[in-house]
């Protein structure tokens, strides 16, 4: 934990086309423990954001309860925000983005958040395809009471305490993709190469996108026989592929081998360039991504990168055909179409 930050700010640090520095889209001082993943990966989401030149008061964080559910404090305090209560936080990103399509939705939760009580939540907001970028801070266990096993800790995984766990986990990445999300993706918090790019295609996707992103617990689950401690990840990691967001304006432009590069368009336009690294994985296809999911599985390896990608499927709003106006600037007129439309609209249900 540290509690001074310097003010001093480079004078020459770079600022993005907004006019704004890096610092413009920090937070508050962290209060996590010092090596917490968390930190690093609230440091990605605001590179992201700056990097994609947002302007902070169009995004809205919204968390559960959990240490990982507190890292909105510490990015993006220009932001709008909403805390809510454990495994909830999916209904609140349902009602705020139907009230206001206009926003960028940032949901930050936690393994124990999402996979236990949260669950029933986040299953169904994947159903939806909710227009929202999902972010779990997982690291096997809840942290902020103290340590206990969450279910995505791995069977006969060690906790500190020297327990082995018993129970099978749910690998919420294939889960995710089970129930149909349309953007699906892994990383690791230590590596933010890979993280930053990702966060800015999960923002840029019009539906929901969810990263599922390991951040090892240094207090309660950093130890020898933890499958999510620092130095378990780093030798078990591979990638599916190295991952570069070209945004719409920007040239493509790339030093790879013909063959080994993937460009995926996105509806605005924007470009995800894959540079694959497992030949028989197709980030398209469902069936593919599932199989290589449960492959790396099988043989205790953590797949990360862009695992899977549907650009073709309409989101909530689309599906429920609601106001393309946020509802706090419709008028008097829109809300009040007059008697004869109200007459239609009742004569249509006789
Ligand atoms: C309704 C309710 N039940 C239980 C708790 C206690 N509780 C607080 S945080 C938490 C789990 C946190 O784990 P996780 O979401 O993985 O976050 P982490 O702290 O590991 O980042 C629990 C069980 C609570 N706050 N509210
Ligand atoms: S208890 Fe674990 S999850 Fe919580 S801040 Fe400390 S290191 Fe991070």
């Amino acid at each position: 934990m540290s509690y001074v930050r310097s003010k001093f700010r480079h004078p020459a640090l770079p600022k993005n086309e907004l006019g704004y520095t890096v610092d413009y889209y920090e937070g508050s001082l962290s209060t996590l423990c010092a090596g917490c993943g968390h930190d690093s990966i609230s440091a990605a989401i605001a590179e992201a954001c700056f990097e994609l030149n947002i302007e902070p008061h169009k995004v809205a964080k919204l968390s559960g309860i959990g240490c990982s559910s507190k890292t909105p404090a510490y990015f993006l305090s220009n932001s709008h925000g909403f805390n809510s209560v454990h495994g909830r936080m999916p209904s609140i990103a349902t009602g705020a983005n139907l009230a206001n399509r206009d926003l960028i939705y940032l949901g930050i939760s936690g393994d124990g958040d999402t996979a236990s009580i949260g669950m029933g939540q986040f299953v169904h907001v994947i159903r939806r395809n909710l227009n929202m970028v999902y972010i779990v801070m997982n690291n096997g266990c809840y942290g902020l009471t103290k340590g206990q096993d969450s279910a995505t800790a791995d069977s006969g995984s060690k906790n500190k305490s020297g327990n082995i766990n018993l129970f099978e986990s749910i690998d919420l990445a294939s889960l995710a993709i089970e129930l149909g999300a349309t953007f699906v993706a892994q990383s690791f918090s230590g590596d933010k190469e890979q993280l930053i790019p990702l966060i800015k295609a999960g923002m840029s996707h019009p539906g929901f996108a969810f990263l599922n992103v390991i951040s090892p617990c240094v207090t309660f689950n950093n130890n020898a026989g933890s499958t999510k401690s620092y130095d378990y990840v780093r030798e078990h990691i591979e990638a599916t592929s190295t991952v570069d967001f070209v945004p719409i304006k920007r040239e493509i432009q790339t030093n790879y081998e013909e063959g080994s590069v993937q460009n995926l368009k996105m509806h605005d336009g924007s470009i995800i360039q894959l540079h694959k690294l497992a030949k028989d994985w197709n980030p398209t296809d469902r069936f593919s991504a599932i199989n290589a999911v449960q492959n790396a599985k099988s043989k205790n390896e953590i797949l990360t990168g862009l695992l899977y990608m549907n650009t073709d499927a309409q989101n909530f709003h689309g599906l429920l055909q609601t106001s393309e106006k946020p509802l706090n600037s419709l008028g008097e007129t829109e809300l009040c179409p007059g008697a004869e439309i109200l007459k239609e609209i009742n004569d249509s249900f006789r």
